[in-house]
């Protein structure tokens, strides 16, 4: 607001001495009577009106009578100060951090500062909320469907055992893992599955489990108490886990209309594996073409005249899978001419065949720790999808295959 001039203020205090009437005064001066109002006060501020109590926006302060002998009044002393402003109201964007109080010998009020801050937490969260999310700019694009898709066709991509977080040196074990290897291998591995799989209309992405190598930061497994040699920056590690699976799923929605995402628990990731499941979910909530399964032991669907269903392998023999399927999903089982079931774990591809039921394990891209090295495991590493038709069952598959430490 810009000041008022002393000549404003004159005018003010002349108009008042010469109607004695705010409402007139105003109306002479063609102003407003608030803003004659404020004038006035101006001016009275400015000593214009003189020494007179009370001056307009003052209040008395202090009265002194002095009395003469039979009682009269001698002299008398008025003070005045400035009137107290509007009340106090906390401006927008504040918030009231104390009041303190001046109190009289009895406790009584007085006065007091009623002290605000900036709402602080509000600004410095979405501060914080913007810098992370300014990491996935233009990264959460919605991935256009593709224009021609079979509607016939499942494909069926089973992810085992990643161990993503793992790290193994190459003088102890024949190859080295880590962080970078692991997210790089997966994201080329899955970059041609996806692009050699046929134009399925649905896709499905299984992780089988074990999608991260520990669960906390306490690197062993949960269960068996095994330590595990890992890459120690743990979160660093979470948030790569989601960021390869997010680009495999987007990379997924450019090939097939719509695309479920199935996230088992593995022994070495129950929870970090469920809390993948939240980012996912969190992340492609509002995407019609995407849906994330809840993070279950065991996951069962069928496809037409196929009946399948997933599990870590930790707990369940191929038979008992097979049984467990039988049972659980006892309609479909009799509607479907084709039962399949796979799982991880093991790290190596395997066919077991239970009554009818084709119980599959799936080999993993991650190469071997210190433990799986010393104890001679040694199999092939590959990524795989399998395409269904809905009348026929398993139609074709794909596989890409990494070639043995020696020869990369
Ligand atoms: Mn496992």
């Amino acid at each position: 607001m810009q000041s008022l001039s002393d000549e404003q203020c004159r005018r003010a205090a002349a108009a008042q001495a010469e109607h004695r009437s705010e409402r007139k005064a105003a109306a002479a001066l063609g102003l407003p009577r608030s803003t004659f109002k404020l004038h006035l006060h101006r001016a009275a501020e400015r000593g214009m009106l003189g020494f007179k109590p009370v001056l307009p926006g003052f209040a008395i302060k202090q009265i002194a009578t002095n009395r003469n002998g039979d009682g009269g009044t001698k002299s008398e002393w008025i003070q005045q100060r400035k009137e107290s402003g509007d009340k106090f109201e906390i401006p927008s964007g504040q918030i009231l951090k104390g009041i303190s109080a001046y109190v009289d010998d009895e406790g009584r009020w007085r006065s007091g500062w009623i002290k605000t801050r900036t709402d602080s937490a509000a600004p410095e969260l979405i501060g914080a909320l913007k810098a992370e999310f300014e990491a996935y700019r233009g990264r959460a694009h919605i991935v256009p469907a593709p224009r021609r898709t079979e509607r016939d066709l499942l494909a069926v991509y089973p992810i085992a055992d990643p161990h993503i977080g793992m790290l193994s040196w190459r003088p102890q074990t024949g190859a080295d893992y880590d962080l970078k290897i692991a997210s790089e291998r997966m994201l080329d591995c899955a970059s041609s599955i996806v692009a050699k799989a046929d134009r399925a209309r649905e896709a499905t992405i299984i992780n089988l489990g074990d999608w991260y190598h520990a669960n906390d930061q306490r690197n062993v497994t949960p269960k068996s108490k095994h330590q595990l040699d890992v890459d120690g920056r743990w979160f660093k590690v979470q948030r790569a886990g989601v960021r390869v699976f997010r680009s495999i799923i987007d990379m997924a929605l450019a090939k097939h209309e719509r695309v479920e995402v199935v996230n088992i628990p593995g022994n070495h990731d129950p929870e970090a594996g469920a809390a993948l499941a939240l980012a996912l979910s969190g992340f492609y909530e509002r995407n019609r073409r995407v849906k994330i399964t809840f993070p279950a032991d065991l996951y069962y669907r069928r496809f037409g005249n196929t009946l399948f269903g997933a599990a870590h392998g930790d707990k369940l023999t191929p038979g008992r899978m097979a049984m467990a399927m039988a049972v659980d999903q006892r309609e479909a089982w009799g509607a479907t001419a084709y039962h399949w079931f796979l799982f991880g774990h093991i790290h190596k591809d395997k066919l077991d065949t239970i009554g009818d039921v084709r119980v599959e394990a799936f080999s993993t891209i991650a190469d071997k720790d210190n433990h799986a090295a010393g104890g001679g495991w040694r199999s092939a590493q590959a990524l795989q999808v399998i395409t269904l038709h809905r009348r026929n069952g398993e139609d074709s598959r794909q596989r890409v295959n990494i070639p043995p430490p020696s020869m990369r």
